[in-house]
């Protein structure tokens, strides 16, 4: 189970998600290349928001230097906020089976992926400061309770099988959410998500091989996957936001082309790519509802109970109070490193100063 290990390359699988990501990419540079000439660029006197209309028509990226209407402006920190928040906080539940993993192998993969979350982390604020705000101001507002996170990360991890279950499922919906933010029309977001999705896609292939390994050992180590999969699945589908008629903002965020596909549309498309991959596993999804619709060209499923869904959003599930007191604690227990790379950045600066 290594490599190019998914089947088929069409559309909902993992391989052709990547071909997407590539596609995005190479659309990316050429946009920069075409540039706005198509359109022209304001003058003094012209209507910026009729420039901007006419960048997003275009399909060409709004950059930092760009105008842009003040609530595009706060629906990007808002969405980018969230995201990078999530990452950070969602290196807690792996985290947990760093120093518990199977192997010396096993631990240092681990490592490294939850290292590349922070990763991920850092490039979202760093395209959320491109916006006029600072990293220091989203995590205030992130413990202030004013920002959010993903919902997902308010589960607990209670096997090692969890953390398989989380690569295939939760970097899995991750990466279909992604993929088309690829295509974003605020280019440093557009950018960051290329180099997360590619990252991402190896992440939810060690969980994959995890859940494999685990499929095909004992019959205690097999329940022990298929009892990971019956308790991430419904949260993984909820991932995606509330329904579509309940979604509050997709209907602006389409239309800025910010967000490309609706909340349901990418939980339909994540539902029919793991259904073959479950097959694979030779472990079941845990739902009895779920079977081939062939008029919709697309799986039927039980949706993900979207009480419980605003209910852990709004700060009661099973470990919103843990994974919040801990990101406290990481942030006060790393202030030094903070002051030690503004002390040091200084010192360069100066130095700088005086060789000029
Ligand atoms: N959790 O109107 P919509 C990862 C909120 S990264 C919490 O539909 P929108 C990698 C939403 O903010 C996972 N809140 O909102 C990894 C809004 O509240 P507000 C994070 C949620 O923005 C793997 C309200 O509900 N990914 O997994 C959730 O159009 C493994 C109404 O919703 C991203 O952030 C939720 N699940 O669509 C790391 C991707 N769903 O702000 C470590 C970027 C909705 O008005 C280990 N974000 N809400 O108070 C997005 O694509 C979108 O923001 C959605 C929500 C799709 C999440």
């Amino acid at each position: 189970m290594y490599g190019n290990d998914f089947p088929g390359a069409d559309e909902g699988s993992a391989t052709g998600l990547l071909d997407q990501v590539e596609a995005a990419e190479a659309d990316l540079r050429a946009a920069a290349v075409r540039g706005l000439a198509a359109s022209g660029s304001p003058g003094a006197d012209s209507d910026l928001q009729e420039y901007f209309d006419a960048v997003i028509g275009a399909d060409q990226k709004i950059e930092p230097r760009d105008w842009m209407p003040d609530s595009y402006r706060k629906t990007l920190i808002r969405q980018i906020a969230q995201h990078a928040h999530s990452e950070i906080i969602g290196m807690q539940p792996e985290g947990n089976w760093i120093s518990r993993a199977p192997s010396l192998k096993r631990k240092a993969i681990l490592l490294a992926k939850v290292q590349d979350e922070a990763g991920h982390g850092l490039y979202l604020y760093a395209a959320a400061e491109t916006l006029g705000v600072t990293r220091d101001e989203l995590v205030d507002l992130l413990f202030e309770g004013r920002q959010k996170y993903s919902s997902i990360f308010n589960y607990p991890t209670l096997t090692w099988a969890d953390v398989g279950a989380i690569g295939w499922l939760v970097d899995g919906a991750a990466i279909v959410n992604q993929v088309p933010l690829c295509r974003c029309s605020y280019g440093p977001y557009a950018r960051a998500m290329i180099r997360v999705c590619k990252e991402e896609s190896f992440h939810q292939r060690q969980g994959y091989e995890i859940l494999h390994t685990l499929s095909h050992g004992t019959p205690a180590q097999k329940a022990m996957a298929q009892d990971a999969i019956d308790r991430w699945w419904y949260p993984s589908l909820a991932m995606f936001g509330p329904p579509d008629a309940d979604s509050t903002h997709s209907a602006q965020s389409m239309a800025w082309k910010i967000k490309r596909f609706s909340n349901d549309e990418l939980r339909q498309r994540f539902v029919d790519m793991c259904v073959q991959q479950a097959e694979i596993l030779g472990l079941g999804l845990p739902d009895p509802e779920l079977r081939w619709n062939e008029q919709r060209q697309a799986h039927d499923f039980t949706q993900p109970d979207y009480t419980e869904l605003m209910r852990v959003i709004s700060g009661d599930g099973p470990c919103n109070r843990q994974r919040m007191d801990h990101r406290r604690r990481a942030h006060a227990e790393g202030a030094w490193v903070r002051e030690a790379a503004a002390a040091y950045a200084a010192k360069q600066a100066a130095r700088a100063e005086v060789a000029a």
